[in-house]
């Protein structure tokens, strides 16, 4: 069996992504994180795009090989590691890569939503609540997206729903009001150890510092609700 080295940023829901395929697997990995904003020269050689996750497979024979692009790794540790997360029938295992291409959309609109000025910050409302919409129409009796299996698929939501535990506490979004669907589904993600594992324990306050930090409309809004 290779080792695995994860090189992350606590805060990053791509990492989420390969950290919960790793303990669904149930193996054993280093996670190193790194400061985004003060890129170690290492992690610039081994990272072509400069981003996290990076995922560094160190063979039997000792040769490493580095993997870039969350799905791609998630995918890698899908085939050579069971138990199988992505369904055995292409269609179905298509369809849910589409969805996972969602939830990579969804994220962007997050990023917008907590980093942008007012005008951004409206627009990415006005998309989430689309998506969201969505979701719950696509979402069927749970309690993860392909009834009682957990697959990729509910890795990559996971990541996103997770933003909401901070989210809930700055503003009244309303993203999730009305969404009985999707908020069972959230719940049953949270609960899901290898979920809870992939990101640090005090994760909700210091994405909450991190959103302060940017200074966007959110957190202007957090100040001062009155502003919304
Ligand atoms: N498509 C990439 C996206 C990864 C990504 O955007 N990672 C962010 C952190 S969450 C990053 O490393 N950004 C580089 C930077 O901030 O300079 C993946 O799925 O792995």
């Amino acid at each position: 069996m290779p080792r695995f080295k994860l090189i992350s940023f606590p805060l990053c829901p791509y990492v989420q992504r390969a950290a919960i395929a790793l303990a669904e697997k149930g193996v054993p990995f280093e996670r190193v994180d790194i400061d985004l904003a003060d890129k170690p020269d290492w992690f610039l050689k081994l990272s072509p795009l400069g981003k996290v996750p990076v995922l560094v497979v160190t063979l039997d024979d000792g040769s490493e090989q580095v993997l870039f692009e969350s799905q791609v790794i998630a995918e890698y540790l899908d085939e050579t590691i069971a138990p199988r997360l992505h369904p055995v029938d292409p269609l179905e295992r298509a369809r849910h890569r589409a969805w996972i291409e969602f939830a990579s959309a969804t994220l962007a609109d997050i990023y917008g939503f907590y980093t942008g000025d007012r005008d951004a910050y409206r627009a990415k409302l006005v998309s989430l609540d689309a998506k969201f919409r969505r979701l719950e129409q696509v979402l069927e009796d749970g309690p993860f997206f392909a009834g009682d299996r957990f697959s990729l698929l509910d890795a990559a939501f996971a990541s996103v729903l997770r933003y909401f535990d901070t989210f809930d506490g700055l503003v009244d979004h309303g993203l999730l009001a009305g969404r009985p669907k999707l908020q069972a589904w959230r719940e049953a993600l949270r609960q899901r150890p290898s979920v809870a594992g992939a990101a640090p324990a005090d994760y909700a306050e210091r994405l909450r510092d991190y959103v302060i930090e940017k200074g966007g409309h959110l957190a202007a809004l957090a100040r001062q609700p009155a502003l919304a």
